[in-house]
């Protein structure tokens, strides 16, 4: 562990930076090895992808960005009140600041002291976000840390000198396969302490025509989202995908509550991924899953948190019952 920088209201701390996470390659060669073949959803955020991500969350069809936005406004005030006067707000990544921004402003108009702790595993996006917290939150403390979210939560609990709001919007819950979910929260249930709460985004199920435009934008940006991880085995393991032979398909699965993100192959064709020795066969008609986005009832919501040893003291919703804010305190 160590500081990379260090002011007095700014720390950025790298925890195990040195640890690199399995290579993207292996990740793939054996993805599109297996039947189905399937490629992890992280892969999907290179710069482009990032970039890509952004302009969907600004499409009109997209509307969880939209949606969770204006319940986090809505209800910031009341979430301060779970809280003394000081807190460390922690959130688990840090793409746009515009939800922090959010949060931000409402515990300071509230008079709270905040720490602002966000953990990425980008040093450049903390980087970015950071300075320009500093420069429009006089009052803002912020202690970044660039790791996973685990190895970052485990850090703060030591450092934190107060309760601990930890954040995860955006509904990056529903990337995860349910059972992974609720792992994934009950690890972050480890490191919080009675006062401590976690406030989680989670898009909710719903009719099918919503979620299928939602996925599948009449402007094909989230085609190219989905498409970009085939022009990113193209260009940095010497892959051959054509772009033009596969069809970007997002199904909506009512019962299984998930949006699948496949690309389907239009014809039986052989791709040569150069740098990993690998020739993978597509028959016509056979998809790789590229992502799926599941979509939780509020009785789903709550057995998870039971299941991670969380209780549900708060759930906000939009008033057409699209999408919920949720505050875990541990049980
Ligand atoms: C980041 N994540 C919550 C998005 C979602 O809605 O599942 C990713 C996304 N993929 C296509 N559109 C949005």
């Amino acid at each position: 562990m160590h500081t990379l920088r260090e002011r007095n209201r700014f720390k950025l701390i790298g925890v195990r930076a040195e640890e690199q996470r399995a290579s993207f390659g292996e990740d793939v060669a054996q993805g599109l090895s297996r039947t189905p073949k399937r490629l992890s959803y992280r892969f999907l955020y290179d710069a482009e992808g990032s970039r890509l991500f952004e302009a969907i969350c600004a499409l009109p069809e997209y509307y969880p960005t939209r949606v969770e936005t204006g319940i986090l406004r809505g209800h910031v005030d009341a979430l301060g009140t779970s809280f003394g006067s000081a807190l460390w707000f922690v959130e688990l990544g840090s793409g746009s600041d515009r939800k922090a921004r959010i949060l931000i402003e409402g515990l300071l108009r509230r008079g709270k002291d905040v720490c602002y702790a966000p953990i990425d595993i980008s040093r450049h996006a903390l980087e970015k976000n950071c300075e320009a917290l500093l420069e429009t939150y006089p009052g803002l403390r912020i202690h970044a840390v660039a790791a996973d979210y685990l190895e970052g939560l485990r850090h703060l609990k030591s450092e934190s000198d107060g309760p601990m709001l930890v954040a995860w919007l955006g509904s990056s819950i529903g990337n995860l396969e349910r059972d992974d979910a609720v792992a994934f929260v009950a690890q972050v249930r480890r490191w919080m302490n009675p006062t401590d709460r976690f406030l989680v985004g989670i898009d909710l199920r719903k009719d099918a025509a919503i979620l299928e435009r939602a996925y599948r934008d009449s402007q094909g940006v989230t085609e190219r989202f989905i498409k970009n991880v085939l022009t990113r085995i193209n260009r940095e393991l010497g892959g051959h995908f054509d772009l033009e032979s596969m069809e970007y398909e997002a199904p909506y699965d009512g019962e299984a509550g998930r949006v699948d993100m496949l690309l389907t192959s239009k014809r039986r064709q052989d791709v040569p991924i150069d740098g990993l020795s690998l020739v993978v066969h597509l028959d016509r008609g056979e998809s790789i899953h590229a992502e799926s986005s599941y979509k939780y009832s509020r009785e789903e919501i709550a057995a998870l948190g039971r299941q991670a040893g969380m209780k549900l003291e708060a759930q906000w919703m939009d008033v057409s019952g699209w999408f919920s804010v949720n505050l875990f305190a541990p049980t």
